[in-house]
């Protein structure tokens, strides 16, 4: 069962993993951590100067676990995402422009302006599967979406995630069993990020990891650090092999939620000497940096680079959010029902007002 381990034991020990993927997926995968982290950063910035209306809720310092687990799938194999799941589905490839757009409640948002931020998903186009509110309902739903996978005999993956607080709910525990009774090609992951809400993990469960439960269901389940992507990313990778080959398994990624649990939330109930660890040492975007670094991965211009890539990319999502029109009134019953397999009725994209 892996355990936190020191930056310096991080940077020693990382060098196998380093080896399983390529110095460019390795530029790729640094550059998801940076761009996961900038869009968090600046939405966040956005919100608290009343420019960014609904919630927001921030997944900063459990990059590593998102984009880990995300980046182990193929374009065809799915994903289940919760409420604080984004980086992962960025990761997984959803157009940052649309993202954008439906924060704004714009037409050209994955729900057409009929939703904010909390539901955000693109199930023909991605294969990311729309956030729903109750947890951890994509549980039992990732279940069925592997079922038609295994029924139809397509070699496809699906990826559930929920987090530590959604794991002592009934479902969570069903989903696992069916998976692991018809030997589903399913990918369980929870984002321990050790508080629900304000519920601190020894409050939420009584085992000494969320891990050891798959055994109870008789699957393999693992423990992996969230400070350390690659680590996260190489339990991923196995357990996507493991799934396309018809088993389940589950991770349990551990990292601390930096933030409140919604933009609202000031989470003082969380130690501060906690938040400081894990902010000064456990940071997966700067530990995947500096191991980058360390290897001649990447220098500093190339560092350089990416940062000012991502930050190009949100501001011009920015601006394709600002200029994509509101919804128009009659639209509202468009797109509601799925016929023959698609979405029916293109929004129209005249009427809509601008703010
Ligand atoms: C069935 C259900 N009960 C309660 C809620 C309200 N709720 C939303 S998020 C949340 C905390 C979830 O904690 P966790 O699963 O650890 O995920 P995190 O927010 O920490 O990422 C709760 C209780 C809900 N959405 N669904």
């Amino acid at each position: 069962m892996a355990t936190e381990v020191s930056k310096e034991r991080y940077l020693a020990e990382a060098v196998e993993e380093l080896a399983s993927l390529t110095p460019d997926h390795l530029r790729e995968v640094l550059y998801k951590l940076k761009l996961c982290r900038y869009f968090d950063e600046r939405m966040e910035a956005l919100y608290r100067q009343g420019r960014l209306p609904g919630a927001i809720y921030s997944g900063r310092g459990q990059e590593g676990t998102h984009v880990g687990v995300a980046y182990a799938l193929r374009s065809d194999d799915s994903l289940f995402p919760t409420h604080r799941d984004l980086s992962a589905q960025l990761t997984k490839g959803l157009d940052l422009n649309r993202v954008m757009a439906q924060f704004w409640g714009r037409i050209d948002g994955y729900t057409r302006g009929r939703d904010g931020n909390s539901h955000i998903g693109d199930w023909k186009g991605n294969r990311t599967f729309a956030v729903i509110s109750h947890l951890p309902i994509a549980y039992p739903v990732a279940c069925g979406a592997a079922l038609a996978y295994k029924r139809r005999g397509e070699p496809r993956v699906a990826m559930a995630i929920c987090g530590d607080g959604a794991t002592s709910n009934g479902r969570w525990h069903e989903a696992l069993n069916v998976s692991a009774i018809h030997r589903l090609p399913v990918v369980w992951v929870v984002n321990n990020n050790q508080y629900a809400y304000s519920t601190p993990n020894e409050l939420e469960f009584a085992v000494p990891s969320i891990a050891l439960r798959a055994a109870a269901y008789g699957m393999p389940g693992v423990r992996v650090d969230g400070a350390n992507v690659l680590e996260v990313y190489a339990a991923a990778r196995d357990a996507v092999e493991r799934a396309r080959g018809g088993d389940p398994s589950l991770i349990e990624s551990v990292s601390l939620r930096w933030r409140g649990h919604a933009g609202h939330d000031p989470a003082k109930y969380v130690p501060r000497e906690l938040l400081e660890d894990h902010v000064q040492n456990k940071d997966p975007v700067k530990r995947f940096e500096e191991l980058l670094k360390a290897h001649d991965v990447i220098d500093d211009d190339g560092i350089k680079a990416i940062q000012e890539r991502v930050g190009r990319e949100f501001d011009q999502g920015y601006e394709y959010a600002q200029s994509s029109p509101f919804p128009v009134g009659s639209d509202v019953t468009k797109g509601l029902f799925v016929e023959d397999g698609y979405w029916t009725g293109e929004p129209s994209r005249e009427g809509g007002t601008q703010s």
